[in-house]
């Protein structure tokens, strides 16, 4: 029998979104972080038959709104994604958020917010609407904090790096301008491919995060290779994420793990805002709105509120069925 889902298609500062309305799983699970789980043990053809070839591509991401768990929320995402089912996505959000809203799906209880929960926990969200569309989505992220500095890999190809690993909804090895990387033209769309893989698999090799608050969301997933020219205004990156796939936007996560990350620094403050611009130029505003503690079995860990602005737009409707009969219904990647 085939399984259609109805999904409304779009993208976020250049990075795909697929907003399944219509024929999502009921889920079993008390939260939508259980729900995360029971996904992934059964339904996850559903993820790699959406998103992976020929449905779907590298970079294709986007998810599930679901009713809320709980009484103090609007609703839940489950994000999809080649990599998997991430614990937080940020340009997920905006566009999943931006289509719900313009169609109807999420009903907000007060006008111009939201409160919703991921796996990662609670998001709040504050957003502008004209003649019908809506024009800015500003997510307040769970917290961002520094996991670890100064973890030396050897690249192969590249040579010798010092990495940070700072969370902002999914562990980031950051990569800031050193030895033979430069910056990011300089290293190039098709080098970033080949080199994210490797720093991934050494940082992974050296250092294990771990979520002080939730277990469950754990391992460095995406590189961010930050550009050269980075100030307190403002910088560039690439996310690289999944096996293949450099994020066209800036990257909600990415960005809210570099806002942790340049405090740690020293380089921004609470109060700053700072303009993340992504490889194809597309612009998220991040700020710093507050700091605060997570509690750990070896005492509190300073991290941030991050709040992070941006816009999707949404490009059509999209019926999509998956045919047992189909030899590829699963998808498939190369
Ligand atoms: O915006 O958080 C994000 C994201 C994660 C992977 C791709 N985009």
């Amino acid at each position: 029998m085939r399984h259609t889902f109805f999904c409304i298609d779009g993208h976020t500062a250049g990075n795909p979104v697929r907003l399944v309305a219509g024929g999502l799983p009921l889920l079993r699970g008390r939260t939508m972080g259980e729900r995360r789980l029971d996904f992934l043990d059964r339904f996850d053809w559903i993820r790699t038959g959406l998103c992976f070839e020929p449905r779907g591509h590298n970079m294709m991401s986007g998810g599930f709104i679901y009713p809320p768990t709980r009484d103090d929320t609007d609703g839940g995402i489950l994000f999809i994604e080649t990599s998997g089912c991430l614990p937080m996505c940020g340009h997920g959000t905006i566009g999943l958020v931006t289509f719900a809203l313009e169609h109807g799906l999420l009903v907000p209880r007060e006008k111009g917010r939201l409160k919703l929960e991921v796996p990662a926990g609670l998001i709040d969200i504050a957003y502008r609407e004209e003649a019908g569309r809506v024009i800015s989505v500003q997510i307040r992220n769970v917290p961002a904090y520094v996991a670890a500095t100064g973890v030396e890999i050897d690249v192969p190809g590249l040579g010798p790096l010092t990495v940070d690993v700072s969370y902002g909804g999914n562990y980031y090895a950051i990569v800031e301008p050193q030895g033979a990387y430069t910056g990011l033209d300089d290293l190039g769309a098709q080098r970033i491919l080949e080199f994210s893989p490797l720093v991934r698999e050494a940082v992974r090799a050296k250092f294990h995060p771990v979520h002080p608050v939730d277990a469950s969301i754990n391992g460095v997933s995406h590189v961010l290779w930050a550009d050269r020219d980075t100030t307190r205004d403002g910088g560039r990156n690439a996310v690289f994420y999944g096996d293949h796939a450099i994020d066209r936007s800036p990257c909600g996560t990415g960005t809210s793990a570099r806002l942790a990350h340049l405090v740690h620094k020293g380089v921004l403050k609470v109060g700053d805002r700072f303009t993340h611009d992504s490889y194809i130029h597309s612009r998220f505003i991040g700020t710093v709105e507050s700091a605060v503690e997570l509690p750990s079995g070896n005492g509190p860990i300073p991290a941030i509120v991050p709040l992070i602005e941006g816009s999707a737009v949404s490009t059509g409707f999209n019926t999509i069925w998956i045919d047992p009969e189909d030899v590829f219904c699963h998808g498939f990647q190369v």
